[in-house]
């Protein structure tokens, strides 16, 4: 995308926005190598659907088997980097007067890329906590291993279908979807609530809203600038 291609109403709002909100989704972490979630999972995770493995019924019923499950994606993280994409949300973090990165990613990549007032809506896959009491425990042996202190099994800092979002994160997102002039929705397919609710807050609010996905979304209707194309090659071409 050169800079022609972007409409001369968005370059401007780029330009003199004060107040910058983006919501993203696993599309972000795409060409990083982290499988989005709605990708085919690859190997012995194939079978297996991530709606449902990502839910504490899967959790109580198989505990060793979802914990493989983070185990590996874990292991795809650990050994992915920050994009383009990561690292120009985090350059518009120092830009923008103010700006608000709400993820739905439980990667960790925006902060390696160096964004600071990221909230992590959906938690964090680096980060185990115990069980039954949520406090924050150092994964031993064991799969899963058990919580020192009361014997539970750990379980990833992440929020499950059907569980709460982490208290206040989205509160804080709505604020920030509330009071923003653009928001940006990259690479999240627009289908898990509460977070999918925010887009839809921000331009109801006033925000001029632009959508960055090489796809269509449930998200797309609602949005004033459509950039269909990858994050890492969009994002770029817009702030530099
Ligand atoms: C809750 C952490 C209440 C775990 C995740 C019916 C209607 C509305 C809501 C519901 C409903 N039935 C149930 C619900 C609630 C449910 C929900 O929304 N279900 C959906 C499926 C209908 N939501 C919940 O359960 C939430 N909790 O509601 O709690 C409550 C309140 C009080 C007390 C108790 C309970 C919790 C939802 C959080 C679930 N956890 N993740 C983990 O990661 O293991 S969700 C997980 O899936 C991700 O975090 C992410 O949010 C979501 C996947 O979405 P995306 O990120 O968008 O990824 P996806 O793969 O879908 O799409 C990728 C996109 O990227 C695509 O569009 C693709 O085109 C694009 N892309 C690809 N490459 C690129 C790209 N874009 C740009 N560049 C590229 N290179």
């Amino acid at each position: 995308m050169g800079q022609a291609e972007i409409p001369q109403e968005l370059a401007g709002a780029l330009r003199s926005a004060h107040a910058v909100a983006a919501l993203t989704g696993s599309g972000v972490s795409a060409e990083s190598g982290v499988p989005t979630f709605r990708d085919a999972q690859t190997g012995l995770w194939e079978r297996f659907d991530p709606q449902e493995l990502a839910t504490p019924e899967a959790f109580s019923r198989d505990p060793k088997l979802v914990w493989e499950w983070y185990s590996w994606r874990r292991g795809l993280v650990a050994r992915a980097e920050p994009n383009p994409a990561h690292r120009t949300l985090a350059e518009l973090e120092r830009r923008v007067p103010r700006f608000t990165l709400i993820t739905q990613n439980v990667d960790g990549l925006h902060r390696r890329a160096g964004s600071e007032n990221v909230i992590e809506l959906h938690g964090n896959i680096l980060r185990t906590v115990c069980s039954a009491e949520r406090i924050p425990r150092e994964p031993g042996e064991g799969s899963p291993p058990r919580c020192p202190h009361c014997g539970a099994p750990l379980r990833p800092d992440v929020v499950w279908f059907g569980e709460a979002l982490p208290p206040g994160a989205l509160e804080e997102a709505s604020e920030a979807a509330r009071g923003c002039e653009l928001f940006l929705c990259v690479g999240t397919s627009g289908l898990v609530y509460p977070a999918a609710g925010l887009p839809r807050e921000a331009s109801e609010a006033g925000a001029l809203l632009v959508e960055i996905n090489p796809e269509r979304t449930p998200l797309t209707p609602l949005a004033d600038f459509v950039l269909c194309g990858r994050a890492g090659e969009v994002l770029p071409a817009l702030f530099t």
